[in-house]
């Protein structure tokens, strides 16, 4: 396949780990009491005040190491995730396997903090580095008639040893419409605190869409395709009344069996009050027009 490449690698944009560190240490005892969700401008300051590295490697989602929180950080050593390839096909111009290192080669690497909200009323604020989705779909050239984006996770149960059980249709899957994906909030990413994306995390790619519930957000990605209809996906296949394909964060739509007015910051102490939930995750302002005049209850 002959790509012509940008070559416009910039990993000087990542942030240093240690600006993280020194940032949580002058936070001091107000976080680590869980006072972080003080009124006013406090709040404000913490609020997006990164999750330590420990914490985003060790309370994990990735059901093909497992259900439990800890099962992806115990097992997803076993994945080997070079070489890679993720196939890019349907509705593009240039379809085809792209090495993974040769995507990196192409894209600008930056660094995105980011909240990140689980369907379960936890969260955590996340220091992404990665691409914006955008870039790679542009490399591939969407075609007119292109309106959903399709992605799917290995499938390996050798090395993704969740993948032994029926707890989900294997290989995970998931979708945007078209104008979800070429925003420039959803990003692809592939590392954490500036370094390589931990296998617990989707290595060696994993979509990143901060104003929707998490497990839009699929990780270790090998094909994206490019349709004119709605994909499947995952947690709509398994449980449709509960898990909408939009799953757009919404403090004032509730899960049937819970509440998602507010929220659990992962690592806010014992005594950490829960947090309110805002809608579309704190992105309203960049997101909200992509959304107009649907009634987000129906279409949830
Ligand atoms: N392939 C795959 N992607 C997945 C999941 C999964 O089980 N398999 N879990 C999702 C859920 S529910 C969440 S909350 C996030 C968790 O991402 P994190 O472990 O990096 O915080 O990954 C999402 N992506
Ligand atoms: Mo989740």
């Amino acid at each position: 396949m002959a790509h012509r490449w940008k070559n416009n690698l910039t990993r000087s944009d990542v942030t240093p780990h240690d600006i993280y560190l020194n940032r949580r240490q002058l936070l001091g005892g107000a976080a680590g009491l869980g006072l972080a969700t003080l009124a006013g401008g406090k709040a404000q300051a913490s609020e997006l005040e990164p999750n330590s590295w420990e914490e985003i490697i060790s309370y994990n989602n990735f059901y093909e190491f497992g259900t439990g929180k800890g099962d992806p950080a115990q097992h997803a050593h076993r994945l080997t995730t070079s070489p890679w390839t993720v196939t890019i096909d349907g509705m593009v111009d240039r379809p085809g396997d792209y090495k993974f290192d040769e995507i990196m080669a192409a894209m600008t690497i930056e660094e995105r903090i980011y909240r990140f909200r689980c369907v379960e009323a936890w969260s955590m604020v996340i220091p992404w580095n990665g691409f914006e989705l955008k870039d790679l779909l542009d490399l591939a050239g969407v075609q007119e008639s292109a309106k959903y984006v399709a992605f799917e996770t290995l499938y390996r149960p050798e090395e993704m040893v969740g993948q032994r059980f029926g707890t989900l249709d294997w290989p995970y899957v998931e979708g945007l419409r078209l104008d979800e994906a070429m925003h420039p909030l959803t990003l692809m990413a592939t590392g954490i605190y500036g370094k390589t994306i931990p296998n617990q995390n989707g290595a060696p790619l994993r979509l990143v869409v901060p104003w929707k519930y998490g497990f839009k957000s699929i990780k270790s990605i090998v094909k994206i395709t490019l349709t004119d209809k709605q994909p499947p996906t995952s947690w709509n296949k398994a449980l449709g009344r509960e898990y909408g394909f939009y799953s757009n964060v919404n403090p004032e739509v509730d899960h049937p069996r819970w509440s998602q007015a507010t929220e659990r910051r992962i690592g806010g102490g014992l005594f950490a009050k829960r947090i309110p939930t805002l809608m579309f995750n704190g992105y309203e302002k960049e997101v909200a027009s992509l959304y107009e005049g649907m009634d987000l209850r129906r279409f949830y």
